[in-house]
């Protein structure tokens, strides 16, 4: 299953990392035949990196975002895999910018990785994402088992770049440089936050209220 493979490609980046456990508030969720389970850490550069798996009888996806500490120059890895039993419908995965990411040049690695990738069945990116995603953003339906594995191995390169450059990053100390990251931080989830696609979704599995807080407060929670 995509999901599995894809959660275990995170989950060995993110233990690379010198991670601790990040308070979690709902390590498990399971309604009818709904179930969803969160990871959740923290390393010096990230307030929090969350890996969320869910599954249902017809339904599987994974959302997964490390969010910068502001302090740090990083820019925000995000991904996300939605799957019915057919068809992976939308795979996501970007390096999304925010201010003052002077201190080291992530995208030119990242732009010659996403190079070597050709997807098929490319998707257009709805507009709230256009306004937060780079331009080497891929975001495309997954039909054939070889497009399963470029995505994987994509998503696997992609990481290695990223949590090296989370290893050597250091402190910004520039408080008004700090200050636009976190402003560009609060703008990305306020941007995810208007998916109608994932309230669509769970609310159809809990109560709207519910599902508008677990997006606010547990899948996008803006940095304080
Ligand atoms: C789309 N996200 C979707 C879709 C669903 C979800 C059902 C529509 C699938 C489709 O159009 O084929 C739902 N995703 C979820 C739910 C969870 C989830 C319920 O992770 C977890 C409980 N979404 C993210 C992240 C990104 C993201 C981190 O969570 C990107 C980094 C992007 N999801 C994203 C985008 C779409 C999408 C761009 C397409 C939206 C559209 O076409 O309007």
């Amino acid at each position: 299953m995509i999901v599995n493979d894809v959660a275990d490609i995170i989950r060995g980046a993110v233990n690379t990392l010198p991670i601790s456990p990040l308070d979690n508030e709902f390590p498990e969720v399971h309604k009818d035949d709904v179930h969803i389970y969160n990871e959740m850490w923290r390393c010096p550069g990230l307030r929090k990196l969350h890996l969320e798996t869910g599954k249902t009888d017809y339904l599987e996806v994974l959302h997964c975002v490390f969010f910068p500490d502001p302090a740090y120059p990083l820019p925000i890895f995000g991904c996300d895999i939605v799957a019915n039993d057919k068809t992976v419908t939308a795979a996501i995965i970007d390096v999304s910018p925010v201010a003052h990411l002077n201190q080291i040049d992530i995208y030119p690695a990242i732009a010659k990785i996403c190079n070597r990738f050709r997807f098929t069945n490319r998707r257009a990116l709805p507009l709230w994402g256009d306004e937060i995603f780079s331009s080497h953003c891929k975001f495309m339906r997954l039909t054939t088992i070889q497009e399963r594995v470029d995505y994987c191995s994509l998503l696997s390169q992609i990481l290695t770049v990223y949590c090296g450059l989370v290893e050597q990053i250091e402190l910004d100390t520039d408080w008004i440089n700090e200050m636009n990251r976190m402003d560009d931080q609060i703008w990305y989830c306020k941007q995810q936050q208007k998916n109608e696609k994932t309230i669509a979704v769970l609310s159809r599995w809990f109560d709207t209220q519910w599902a508008r807080d677990y997006i606010d407060n547990i899948l996008f929670d803006c940095p304080k």
